[in-house]
């Protein structure tokens, strides 16, 4: 490691705004909700403000948030790859009568989720003292293997300070390498700015190995993606662990470790059917951290696999305060299950742990297609020097949240069912808002339609 211990570094969480298509299409194979919810009238501008308010809530708080854009959507680009052509209005036209499943999966805002945005590594456990980045290729769902392309631009044009930043490229696109990103990678440490292990979470091995693959859904993270991003980003194997997930887990709907489990500083919440090898997971963790391991462990005796997917409890924000507690910020569908709410009262909140307030966000218009807190946000730590090396303007504050807030309101409509995203309309009002965000948030030209 490059530096010692760096007491100004911060996590930033980086939201994804949700993006004017917001909509139920049913697309995500393996995420319950999201297939469980196709065919609803979605609410995009209740979406988005739902994702403002969480995270003005949290700034207000004290706690270092960004903003990431949503993507180019419809990506009409992708429909004209397909052999769709002509006029944008003939481009969706076609699309939609020959080809109505592609039309949805070129609408989606999946990019609200920046948990699966990429990979981050901070500075402070990198050989070169640069934060490193990997996006995350997404390659198990064509509507997400749209966004590496848009999301390269968009960190590249943030973390664009040469000095500070590196990027690294997208893995290659195909099952042995699927990546999902920090939706299941979790760093350990004592403080931020300490070094940290790494631990990375797959479903399965594709050239081979002991596992045991989930029977029902796919596993969309593989070990050897995970070994090629720590290897990108230069760790050794003395700052990483890679632990598989459990396949009956997968197969009841978890389909990314933060689904089923949460880590911050020291402190690894998690249920007991996260990993397959629970205690093998702890002891390599233990054995490469600095600092000792506070694992919570809920057992499901305590919360049923199907009460933890319902109510994305493990999707939990968990945040670092001050005087050394935590705060987690659970979905409001934590409430809504008697043995999940108990659980939170009784065992994390009651436990020996420093979670010491448990916050509820009502994020329901995202929670429907599977996306809880801890999908929404990107976890970059930086240190004072790098947060003042961010270009652009995406670190939240009033005058920003304000200026975001009454944009979503001008641009976005209140009602989107998947008969609606055929509409020219929407496509044209999705671009112009677009094009103002991009203004807003000093970003450059990172759209597609912004570089033809
Ligand atoms: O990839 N849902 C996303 C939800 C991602 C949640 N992210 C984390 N757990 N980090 C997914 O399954 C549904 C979109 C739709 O059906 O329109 C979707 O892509």
């Amino acid at each position: 490691m490059s530096q010692e211990t760096n007491p100004t570094v911060r996590e930033v969480n980086f939201d994804g705004l949700v993006g004017p298509t917001h909509n139920y299409s049913g697309l995500a194979h393996g995420n319950v909700a999201s297939m469980s919810h196709e065919g609803l009238v979605a609410n995009p501008r209740e979406a988005a403000l739902q994702g403002l308010e969480k995270m003005k809530s949290l700034m207000d708080a004290g706690y270092a948030q960004g903003v990431l854009p949503p993507q180019q959507r419809p990506d009409l680009g992708a429909l004209r790859a397909l052999g769709f052509s002509g006029s944008n209005a003939e481009v969706l036209a076609r699309a939609a009568g020959e080809a109505p499943q592609l039309l949805r999966a070129v609408c989606s805002a999946s990019s609200m989720w920046t948990a699966n945005a990429g990979t981050v590594t901070p500075s402070v456990d990198a050989v070169d003292g640069r934060v490193h980045f990997t996006p995350a290729n997404l390659q198990s769902s064509f509507h997400r293997y749209l966004e590496p392309e848009t999301t390269a631009r968009v960190l590249g044009s943030i973390f664009r300070d040469e000095a500070h930043f590196a990027h690294h490229p997208v893995l290659p696109a195909t099952p042995a390498f699927s990546d999902e990103g920090a939706a299941n990678h979790t760093r350990l440490c004592a403080d931020h700015g300490e070094a940290g292990v790494h631990l990375y979470v797959y479903g399965r091995q594709a050239f081979g190995g002991d596992d045991v693959e989930p029977r029902r859904f796919p596993a969309r993270q593989t070990l050897e993606a995970s070994q090629a991003v720590a290897r990108q980003h230069g760790l050794k194997a003395a700052q990483t662990v890679f632990a598989q997930q459990h396949p009956e887990a997968i197969d009841a709907g978890v389909f990314h470790n933060d689904v089923i489990a949460v880590g911050n500083g020291p402190v690894l919440l998690y249920h007991e059917m996260a990993f397959r090898d629970e205690q093998g997971t702890l002891d390599a963790l233990r054995a490469k951290m600095a600092t000792p391991l506070i694992p919570v462990r809920v057992p499901t005796e305590a919360v049923s696999l199907d009460d933890a997917v319902a109510s994305y409890l493990f999707n939990s924000q968990l945040l670092s305060n001050p005087d050394g507690t935590m705060t987690l910020v659970v979905p409001g569908e934590c409430q809504e299950r008697e043995a999940v709410w108990r659980c939170l009262q009784d065992h994390l909140l009651a436990g020996h742990n420093p979670i010491a307030e448990v916050v509820v966000k009502d994020v329901k218009q995202s929670m429907r297609n599977g996306g809880g807190p801890a999908c929404l946000r990107l976890r970059v730590a930086l240190s004072e020097a790098e947060r003042a090396a961010v270009s652009g303007r995406v670190l939240l504050d009033h005058a920003l949240y304000g200026e975001l807030t009454a944009w979503v309101e001008r641009h976005y409509r209140d009602r989107l069912a998947p008969a609606d995203l055929a509409d020219p309309q929407l496509a044209e009002e999705t671009l112009a808002a677009l094009d103002e965000l991009t203004r807003i948030l000093r970003l450059g030209d990172v759209y597609p339609f912004q570089r033809c």
